[in-house]
Order: C-alpha cells, then structure tokens, then sequence
C-alpha cells in the first residue's frame, strides 16, 4: 500500500507492473497491466486483453455511473477472453463506509467473487490480488479458451522441437555424426 499517491494522474495508456511470487510453492511472475479508463483509449482495449490470464474489473461505489459501466466493460472482455476468471471490486469505501451495507448484483450476476475495497487504506486490497493471482495461475494452468489451448499446443510444439534440436546437437558433439559427413570425409576419388 505504500505505493498510493491521492489524487494520481489518470492512467495514460498503460502502466506495467511485474511481481514476482509464489502460487502452491511454484513461483509466478506476474504482470499487471494497470489499464486506462479514459475513453480516448478505447482502441488499445484489445491489447489489454489479450492473453490475460485473469480480470479485476472496478469500480468506484461513490460514483454510480462507473457501476453501470461495468456491463459493458464485461462484455468487450468476453468477446476476447470469454473463460478468464472476473474478479469485482467496489473502491473508495474509506469515502462512505455505508456502501458495504449495500448489494451490487452485478457481480454475483456474472458469478463473480466480489470485494469491498479501499485503495487509499488497503483494506482487502492484498486478499483480492492474492485470489486474482491464484486464479490466474489455476486458469494458465488449465485453461479452457480455444484460443490458450492454441498457444499451449504451440509452446509444446516449440519446447519439442528445442528438445530435438539439442538431441541432434548432442549427437554430432558426440563425435556420431550423420553419414553424410563421413561420405563428405573421404579422400576424393
Ligand atoms: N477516497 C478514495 N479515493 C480514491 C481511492 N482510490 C482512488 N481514489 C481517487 O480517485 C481518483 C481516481 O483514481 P484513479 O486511480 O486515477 O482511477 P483509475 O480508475 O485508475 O482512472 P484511470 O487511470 O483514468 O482509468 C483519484 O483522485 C484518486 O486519488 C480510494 O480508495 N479512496
Ligand atoms: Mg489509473
């Protein structure tokens, strides 16, 4: 938390942020991608979210309009990313502590695990990037979008065909070279 500055600029584009962890005794590096919410960036939406892992979608309890923004925000998401696991978090409870009597069906609409929050205290900040993390690692790990089941077929692919390249390379610095080269060894004829 000792990173909040009141009264920040708004996000310009994109602002990157790799933590390093550990999910089950693995570590993960993770990548945030602190995305901007102005509309003149509407068209770098895309690149937010591809090959996201997971989502934490907020908004500000204080201000209704970015509630009713949150439908749409979920439904550009799903066109790219329509299996990540969705977190939801209502910000700014420190400003009216009452929001968290109240309901907001949007989340569990949508079944989403859902999180009052206060950026500026840290309250519940720590549990809801621990629970997007894991997700996030359980999703990678498992992941059911046509799309990862592709790039996870892919990187196989490349991890094999790295392995068969070694294997050949140890073979020739063996000394048991392919016949060609012992042909190309003799002594013209
Ligand atoms: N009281 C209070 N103010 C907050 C909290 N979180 C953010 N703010 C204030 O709300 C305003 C907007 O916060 P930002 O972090 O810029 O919001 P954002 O969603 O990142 O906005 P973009 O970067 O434009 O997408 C700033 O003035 C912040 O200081 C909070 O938890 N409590
Ligand atoms: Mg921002």
């Amino acid at each position: 938390m000792d990173g909040y500055k009141p009264q920040q600029l708004s996000t310009y584009a994109l602002t990157l942020f790799n933590y390093k962890t550990e999910v089950n005794k693995q570590s993960v590096s993770v990548d945030f991608w602190d995305t901007a919410g102005q509309e003149r960036f509407n068209n770098m939406h895309p690149s937010y979210y591809h090959q996201a892992h997971a989502c934490v979608i907020v908004f500000d309890a204080t201000r209704k309009i970015t509630y009713k923004n949150l439908p749409d925000w979920l439904k550009e998401l799903r066109e790219y990313r329509p299996e990540i696991p969705c977190l939801c978090a209502a910000n700014k409870i420190d400003a009216d502590p009452n929001v968290t009597k109240r309901s907001f069906g949007f989340a569990k609409k949508h079944n989403m695990p859902f999180y009052y929050v206060s950026a500026s205290e840290g309250t519940n900040v720590v549990k809801l990037f621990k629970d997007a993390i894991k997700a996030a690692v359980a999703y990678k790990n498992n992941p059911t979008d046509f799309m990862d089941e592709i790039m996870m077929e892919l990187e196989n692919f490349e991890l094999e065909t790295d392995k068969s390249k070694e294997d050949k390379e140890e073979v020739s610095d063996s000394g048991l070279d392919s016949p060609k080269s012992h042909t190309d060894d003799k002594p013209d004829s």
